[in-house]
Formats: structure tokens, C-alpha cells, sequence
């Protein structure tokens, strides 16, 4: 019993030397290439391109969903995966969630890097990844990303704060501020409305009765609205048509400033999107980058930035991206409750890599 004892207390000793020394690498600090030489020879990276690049050849529609994916992700609770965690009442049940798309291409660029080095790569990291190729593909440039995220253990619809399309201006620069965004920030990353779609149902008041006015929204063309009654009937349908988000037809699915030409000529879809156009504080900025060649550049910078939001949190990496490991979900031993170190006392049926994340998560927790 006594060498046991013995034994154990050696074990957290190095345990403890070896996060002492490793507890530089804590989850703030993002890198680019963070996997290079951590898979052996394969690259990480080239194999979430290839899963992403198949998809987007079967339907480039994954592209926008990637991106708001992404999004919706790093919004909440910072980028940890939590949006891909299953469950009753987790984020993907939460309203704003509707219709984000791309959950399966997840699953199998997570299955096809488990299958080369199991238990490395988190989901957190391949939705930035397969985020940028999607992007990429989709002609906005490839930026370089950082990774060495570790995937959250918490996913609450409650925690959901997104903003709304009817949000202003004022409360949208609010709530980017609220994550250490800037307005330009925000400006730019509302770029990310270059690709993709919105139902009708989300911006439905602007065609018909703005503000219970019994009018359309006076912001918008109304050449664009008269189009757009058309896709989206007023009658209480079950059918919620679709639209592009970017209204040039020839620029919609590609990653570029035409967004921004759009909303400038007062056709824009959402209601935050043409208010970014209009409002003092935005306006200036909108019209530069209409008017600008770099935007591509600029875009994978607010996406990188997007990308470093982060909770402190403790964190791992999961094994399905869909449910947290289920080591995590024994109650903790007595020993745990002790010490009030979990995670690392042999209980769990895990690799070590994960357990010292865990671990490392809870020295480096006060940033
Ligand atoms: C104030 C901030 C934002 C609001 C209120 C907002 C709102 C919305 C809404 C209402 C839709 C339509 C959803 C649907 O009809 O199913 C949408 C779609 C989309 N959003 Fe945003 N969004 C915001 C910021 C962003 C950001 C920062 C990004 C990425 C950088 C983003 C990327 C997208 C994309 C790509 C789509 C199209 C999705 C698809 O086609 O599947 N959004 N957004
Ligand atoms: C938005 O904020 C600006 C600056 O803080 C303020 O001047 C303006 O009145 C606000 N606009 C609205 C509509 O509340
Ligand atoms: C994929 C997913 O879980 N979607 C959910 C989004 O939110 C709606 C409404 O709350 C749910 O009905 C969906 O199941």
C-alpha cells in the first residue's frame, strides 16, 4: 500500500515537472503550423484541404456554411467546438443556429485525420481550417491560420448571443466589442455576407411592413425589393425561399468586395448589412473597401482574429467532435474531489497528450 503510495506520489511529481515545463504552450498561444511534425510526416492541414476540397467539388454551397460555422463557433464562448457538440440543449439547438450546415464534413475531415494520428487534432482547429480552405476555394485568398486549440467540454443553447439581423449598428459594434472586436473588425468580417444565403423569413419585415410601418424598408432598392416579394410571398407559407446575400449574381458564391459594392447601392439583404452602408460609423469604411483591391488580405486577417477568440476554459481533444470524451464524463473519484485535480490520476481510459491539455488548462486558466 505504502510503495503504491510511493509510486502515485512520483507519478504526479513528473506529471507536474512535465506541465511545469510544457506550461508555456498553454492555449493562448495559438501558431501557425502548431501540428507541423506532430503527425508524424502527414500534414494536418493538407489532409483537411483535401476532405473539404471534395465536398466543395460535390457542392460549393459548404463554403458559406463553413464560414458561418465558424462564425457561430468562435462568437460563443470562443473557438472551442462547442457549436458541434450533440445534445438536448446544446448550441446547435439554439434559434439562431437554423441553418448551419457543414456538421458532416466536419466528422469526416476529424475522421480522416484520426485514422493518421488519433487523438491530436481537435475539432476546434479543423473548423479554422476548414473554414480558410473554403474560403480559399471560394477565391477570398488563403490566409495562413493559427492553431492548437483545445475542443471545449460545454455547450449550453443558453449561451447563445448572436446577434440578431435586425440588430443596429450600435449594438452589433456593442456586442463585437464585448469580444474584443473592433469596428473595422465587424465591418470586415460582415464581409463573410459575400457567400451564401438567407431565408426569407429573416429578413421578411424589410418587404412588407419595416417597423410596422405597412411599408418596405425605405433603405432598400426598391427594384431589389419588388424582386425579392417575389421569392418571398407575404402569405404564411411552410416553404422559406432562400436569397443570396450577396445580390450580384455573377459574384455570389465568390469570396471578394462585392458585397460591399451591393450594400452601397442599397441592396443589401439583411438589415445590419445596409445599415453598415449607411451609419456614420461604418460608412467610410464600407466605401473604402468597395473601392479597395486588398480585401481578401484584410478578410483573413479579421478571420484570423475571429479565430484567436478564446475562453480559458479547460479544454481537450475530443474524439468525435460531436460529444465530449467520455472519460469526461465519469463523476470525479474521491481522490479527484480531493485534490481537486482531475483528469490525470489514471481514471480516465485516455492518452496523455489530452490529460496534460487538461491540466495545462487549469494552470493557465486566469488569461
Ligand atoms: C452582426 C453579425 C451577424 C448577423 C446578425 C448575421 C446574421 C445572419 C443571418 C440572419 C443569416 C441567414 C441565415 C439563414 O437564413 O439561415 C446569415 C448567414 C450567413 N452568415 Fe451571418 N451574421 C453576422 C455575422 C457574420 C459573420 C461575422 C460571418 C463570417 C465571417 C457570417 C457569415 C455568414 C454566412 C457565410 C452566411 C450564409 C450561410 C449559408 O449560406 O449557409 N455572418 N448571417
Ligand atoms: C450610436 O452611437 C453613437 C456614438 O456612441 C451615438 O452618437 C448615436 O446617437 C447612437 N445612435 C443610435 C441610433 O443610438
Ligand atoms: C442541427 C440542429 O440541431 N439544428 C437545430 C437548430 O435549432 C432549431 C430550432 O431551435 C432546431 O429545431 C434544430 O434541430
Amino acid at each position: 500500500m505504502a510503495m503504491l503510495r510511493a509510486g502515485a506520489a512520483l507519478q504526479l511529481a513528473l506529471i507536474g515537472l512535465m506541465l511545469a515545463s510544457l506550461s508555456g504552450s498553454c492555449h493562448s498561444a495559438l501558431q501557425v503550423g502548431f501540428y507541423n511534425g506532430k503527425c508524424g510526416v502527414a500534414d494536418v492541414e493538407a489532409i483537411v484541404a483535401g476532405v473539404v476540397a471534395a465536398r466543395f467539388g460535390k457542392d460549393p454551397t459548404i463554403a458559406p456554411a463553413l464560414l458561418r460555422m465558424q462564425f457561430h463557433d468562435c462568437f460563443v464562448t470562443g473557438c472551442d467546438a462547442s457549436i458541434l457538440l450533440d445534445g438536448k440543449s446544446s448550441e446547435k439547438t439554439a434559434p439562431p443556429n437554423l441553418s448551419v450546415r457543414g456538421y458532416d464534413v466536419i466528422d469526416a475531415a476529424k475522421a480522416a485525420v484520426e485514422a493518421i494520428c488519433p487523438g491530436v487534432v481537435s475539432c476546434a482547429d479543423i473548423i479554422i481550417m476548414a473554414t480558410r480552405d473554403a474560403v480559399s476555394l471560394s477565391g477570398g485568398g488563403r490566409y495562413k491560420i493559427e492553431t492548437g486549440r483545445k475542443d471545449g467540454l460545454v455547450s449550453l443553447a443558453s449561451n447563445v448571443d448572436l446577434p440578431a439581423p435586425s440588430i443596429s449598428v450600435n449594438d452589433s459594434i456593442t456586442a463585437f466589442a464585448r469580444k474584443g472586436l473592433t469596428v473595422s473588425d465587424m465591418v470586415l468580417l460582415l464581409g463573410g455576407h459575400t457567400i451564401g444565403v438567407a431565408h426569407c423569413s429573416l429578413f421578411q419585415d424589410r418587404l412588407y411592413n419595416f417597423q410596422n410601418t405597412g411599408k418596405p424598408d425605405p433603405t432598400m432598392d426598391p427594384s431589389l425589393a419588388s424582386a425579392l416579394r417575389s421569392t418571398c410571398p407575404n402569405q404564411q407559407t411552410s416553404v422559406d425561399n432562400i436569397v443570396n446575400l450577396d445580390q450580384n449574381p455573377a459574384s455570389s458564391s465568390i469570396v471578394d468586395n462585392s458585397f460591399y459594392k451591393q450594400i452601397l447601392a442599397r441592396r443589401g439583404i439583411l438589415q445590419i448589412d445596409q445599415e453598415i452602408a449607411l451609419d456614420k460609423q461604418t460608412k467610410d469604411l464600407v466605401g473604402a473597401i468597395a473601392g479597395s483591391f486588398d480585401f481578401s488580405a484584410r478578410f483573413g486577417q479579421a478571420m484570423v482574429k475571429l479565430g484567436a477568440l478564446q475562453n480559458g476554459s479547460p479544454g481537450e481533444i475530443r474524439q468525435s467532435c460531436r460529444a465530449i470524451n467520455t472519460a469526461r464524463k465519469l463523476p470525479p473519484s474521491k481522490e479527484e474531489q480531493r485534490t481537486g485535480q482531475m483528469g490525470w490520476t489514471g481514471r480516465t481510459r485516455r492518452g496523455g497528450s489530452d490529460l496534460r491539455a487538461l491540466s495545462i488548462h487549469k494552470r493557465g486558466s486566469s488569461d
